[in-house]
């Protein structure tokens, strides 16, 4: 039976709606996993008057969150690099001496599969305590066959074993492994590429992501690997001008990415390619400030061209260390001048497109009822506030 929410303001998100699309004094009708009604309560059609009510004792009402670019499943922690990193070498030094990413890959294919799904889950579970519903989850610490397989049935294994949906992305192309070093190609050609095959084959990829970069990948060999993921079927996204411009970002856009991710270096071509293609922005400020970045993404820009803004946490052992979704909102606002309004639509309504998905991250009829309860005031509130998390409850489905 269609129960009825009473809620005190539901921030709706709506498409095409540059606020919150605040309702005030708002009743949701929820029904078999889906929202059936949403409005003022005053408006609530008569059908649904004598249904069982839920009252959310003035509270406000949001989507659900969805962190849009994770790589939460991976083994170790970097903190001796940390130390490194505040002693003055840089993110790229401590990657050149065989440290970074690769230090992870190291700890990564030495885990256990059950070792990667339990060091996953607290990070999950700090998520989940901040009424995220959705997460993707990147491989690319395995680098190898094996690994990567290992880390993508990880991901899967965790919308098994927590109320979490779970959006997986390929990342074979993150790093050069020591064994490829100097032969990338190589590494594109005899590994990155066959294990998407392995990999798809066995239904654990969503998306392909790769890291264009000087340390990592270039643009040509990202392009092999886009080439590949199109012949799977498979749409794409990539981690493009985080460090230097090596116009990724206009790469992603030409193969129709959902995203490209990162961006400080982005320039005006790259915006133009994004806004052209529909590529979201996902802006990642947690990587911003552990790196201590000094130039930001082109916001102005991005909003000028109605490029669609996400923000995520981009949750990882190195660049990102953090497992939450609202200090990402605060930082995307004070860091990068996000409206708190646009941090709100970058972990539900944009985040859903970066991940290709259409029916969650608004509240409307006919979608997902996966919302967060909030006991706050105004959704700014969710930006403002640090190190604090006013979730009362997740709606997962429907399920109160
Ligand atoms: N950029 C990032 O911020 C993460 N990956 C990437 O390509 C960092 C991954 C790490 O440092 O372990
Ligand atoms: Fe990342």
């Amino acid at each position: 039976m269609p129960e009825v929410l009473i809620a005190c303001d539901a921030a709706t998100l709506a498409a095409g709606d540059s606020g919150y699309g605040l309702i005030r004094d708002a009743a949701l009708v929820l029904d078999q996993g889906r929202i059936a009604w949403v409005g003022p309560r005053a408006d609530l059609p008569s059908d649904y008057a004598a249904m069982p009510r839920h009252d959310l004792g003035g509270r406000l009402v949001t989507p659900a969150l969805i962190d849009c670019h994770t790589h939460l499943v991976h083994a170790g922690n970097r903190a001796t690099e940390f130390e490194m990193r505040l002693q003055g070498a840089s993110y790229e030094e401590v990657a050149r001496a065989g440290g970074g990413i690769l230090s992870t890959v190291r700890a990564t294919r030495a885990a256990s599969p059950e070792g990667l799904v339990a060091t996953a889950l607290p990070f999950v579970d700090a998520l989940i305590a901040e009424g995220v519903a959705t997460i993707e989850i990147k491989s690319g610490y395995g680098l190898d066959r094996d690994t990567e397989l290992r880390m993508l049935r990880a991901a899967r294994q965790i919308a098994a074993l927590r109320p979490i949906a779970v959006r997986t992305s390929f990342l074979g192309a993150h790093a050069i492994p020591p064994d490829y070093a100097s032969r990338a190609d190589a590494y594109i050609d005899e590994v990155c590429i066959p294990t998407l095959h392995s990999a798809h084959a066995e239904g654990l990829v969503d998306a392909v992501d790769g890291f264009c970069e000087g340390i990592a990948f270039s643009p040509d060999q990202i392009a092999r690997v886009f080439e590949a993921a199109r012949l799977c079927g498979l749409p794409v996204k990539l981690h493009a001008e985080q460090l230097s411009n090596l116009g990724g970002a206009a790469l992603a856009a030409g193969f129709g990415a959902l995203s490209a991710d990162h961006l400080e270096y982005l320039d005006a071509a790259g915006v133009q390619a994004m806004a052209a293609a529909g590529t979201v922005a996902v802006i990642l400020p947690g990587a911003f400030y552990t790196l201590r970045e000094t130039q930001a993404p082109p916001i102005a820009l991005l909003r000028a061209h109605g490029v669609r803004m996400a923000v995520a946490s981009d949750m990882n052992p190195g660049s990102s260390p953090m497992a939450s979704i609202l200090l990402a909102m605060n930082m995307a606002c004070t860091l990068f001048r996000l409206t708190p309004a646009e941090a709100l639509a970058g972990v539900t309504r944009n985040a859903a497109r970066a991940l290709g998905l259409f029916d969650r991250g608004v509240i409307a009829a006919g979608l997902r009822a996966d919302l967060a309860v909030w006991t706050c005031q105004h959704p700014a509130e969710l930006s403002y506030r640090i190190g604090f998390n006013p979730l009362h409850q997740r709606i997962i489905g429907g399920e109160l």
